[in-house]
C-alpha cells in the first residue's frame, strides 16, 4: 500500500471514450461539460481529494497520440499508481480498436509493472436509461470477456449522467491507493491546523479511538484524558436518557469541544482540544463541517462494491 503523498492516476482509452468528461464530473464541474474538446496529448490535472494530492493524467485518445505513447512509454507511461481504462459501452464499432489498444499497452513493461489490484476498466456511457437494457447487458459481458482475456481487471459501470456512479467508481479505485486511516489522519490534521486546535480525536460508538492527532506529546495526553473525561460525562447524561450531541469540557490549559454525528446506525464523536479561547468560534463553526467530511469518507470507504 502506497502511503506517499502524491499519486499518479492514468486515464486511458480511445478518443471520445469519455475520460475528460468523467474527470470533469468528478470535480463537479458540470457546467464545464458543455465545452469539452478532444484532449490534445496528455493533460495533467492536480486535484485534491480527501486531503490527498492526486495527479490525474488524462491521455488524449486519438490515434496519433496513442501511437506516440506506445512508442515512447518511458516518457509517458512510467510510474503509474492507478490505471483507469475507459471503454465506451455505446460504441461497438470501435470496441476492437479499444481491445487492441489495451493489449498494446500491456505489452509495455511500464504497464505490466502496475499492481494488478490497481487496474480498473470503466465501462463508460452506461447512462441510466440504457444500463438495464438486455442488449447493453450482453455487451458488458462481451467487453469483460475480451478484456479479461488480455489482463484481468476490476470493472465499474459509469456514466456522467449518474453522479453516484462517478463517486462510487472513483472511491472504489481510490481505496486501492489510500488507506482509510491515512485519509482520516490527514483530515484531522487539516482541521487542527485550520482551527488552531492543539488536539483532535475521533471515536466510534464503542468509544474506540479511530484516530487521534495532536501537535505534541503533552497535547496528545491532554486530548486523550479529555476524551476519557468526556466518556464519563457522556455516560452520566446517557443514564438519564439524553446522551449529549454537543458538549464542552474544561481541560488542562484549555477546552474540549465535542460534536456527535451519525453514520448508518452508529454514532461517532469528534473532540477538538483548544488552548486558545479566541478560536472557539472557529472550532464551533468548523466542527459540523469536519463531522460531515468524516461521514463522507466513511461512506466512500465502506459501501460495498
Ligand atoms: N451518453 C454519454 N455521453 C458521454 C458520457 N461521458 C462522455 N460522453 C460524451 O462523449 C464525448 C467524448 O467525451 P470526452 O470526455 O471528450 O472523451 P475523451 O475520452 O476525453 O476523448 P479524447 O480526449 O479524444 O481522448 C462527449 O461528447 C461527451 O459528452 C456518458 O457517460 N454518457
Ligand atoms: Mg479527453
Amino acid at each position: 500500500m502506497s502511503t506517499k503523498e502524491a499519486s499518479k492516476i492514468a486515464l486511458l482509452g480511445l478518443a471520445a471514450a469519455g475520460k475528460t468528461s468523467y474527470l470533469e464530473a468528478l470535480q463537479q464541474e458540470f457546467r464545464a461539460l458543455y465545452d469539452i474538446r478532444a484532449t490534445v496529448g496528455v493533460d495533467r490535472n492536480k486535484i485534491r481529494i480527501l486531503g490527498s494530492d492526486l495527479y490525474i493524467y488524462d491521455y488524449g485518445g486519438q490515434q496519433i497520440y496513442r501511437e506516440d505513447y506506445l512508442k515512447n512509454p518511458d516518457r509517458y507511461l512510467s510510474q503509474i499508481d492507478l490505471m483507469l481504462y475507459f471503454v465506451d459501452a455505446q460504441d461497438m464499432e470501435n470496441l476492437d480498436s479499444s481491445i487492441e489498444y489495451y493489449k498494446n499497452l500491456f505489452n509495455l513493461p511500464e504497464i505490466q509493472s502496475i499492481d494488478p489490484d490497481k487496474i480498473f476498466i470503466f465501462i463508460h456511457k452506461m447512462d441510466p436509461e440504457i444500463k438495464s437494457d438486455p442488449r447493453i447487458r450482453s455487451r458488458v459481458k462481451k467487453i469483460k470477456e475480451n478484456f479479461d482475456a488480455i489482463k484481468k481487471a476490476q470493472y465499474f459501470e459509469t456514466s456522467i449522467n449518474d453522479y453516484w456512479s462517478i463517486i462510487f467508481s472513483f472511491s472504489g479505485a481510490f481505496r486501492k491507493i489510500r488507506k482509510i486511516e491515512d485519509v482520516l489522519n490527514k483530515i484531522l490534521k487539516e482541521f487542527a491546523r485550520a482551527t488552531f486546535s492543539s488536539g483532535v480525536i475521533l471515536v466510534d460508538t464503542n468509544f474506540l479511538i479511530l484516530d487521534i492527532h495532536a501537535s505534541n506529546e503533552e497535547n496528545l495526553k491532554i486530548t486523550d484524558e479529555g476524551f476519557q473525561q468526556f466518556v464519563g460525562t457522556w455516560a452520566k447524561q446517557a443514564a438519564q436518557g439524553n446522551p449529549p450531541e454537543k458538549l464542552q469540557i474544561e481541560l488542562k490549559g484549555g477546552r474540549g469541544y465535542f460534536q456527535k454525528f451519525n453514520y448508518e446506525d452508529e454514532e461517532y464523536y469528534i473532540m477538538a482540544y483548544s488552548r486558545n479561547s479566541r478560536t472557539e468560534k472557529l472550532i464551533l463553526e468548523k466542527l459540523p463541517e469536519l463531522a460531515n467530511r468524516v461521514f463522507e469518507i466513511l461512506m466512500g470507504f465502506y459501501f460495498e462494491d
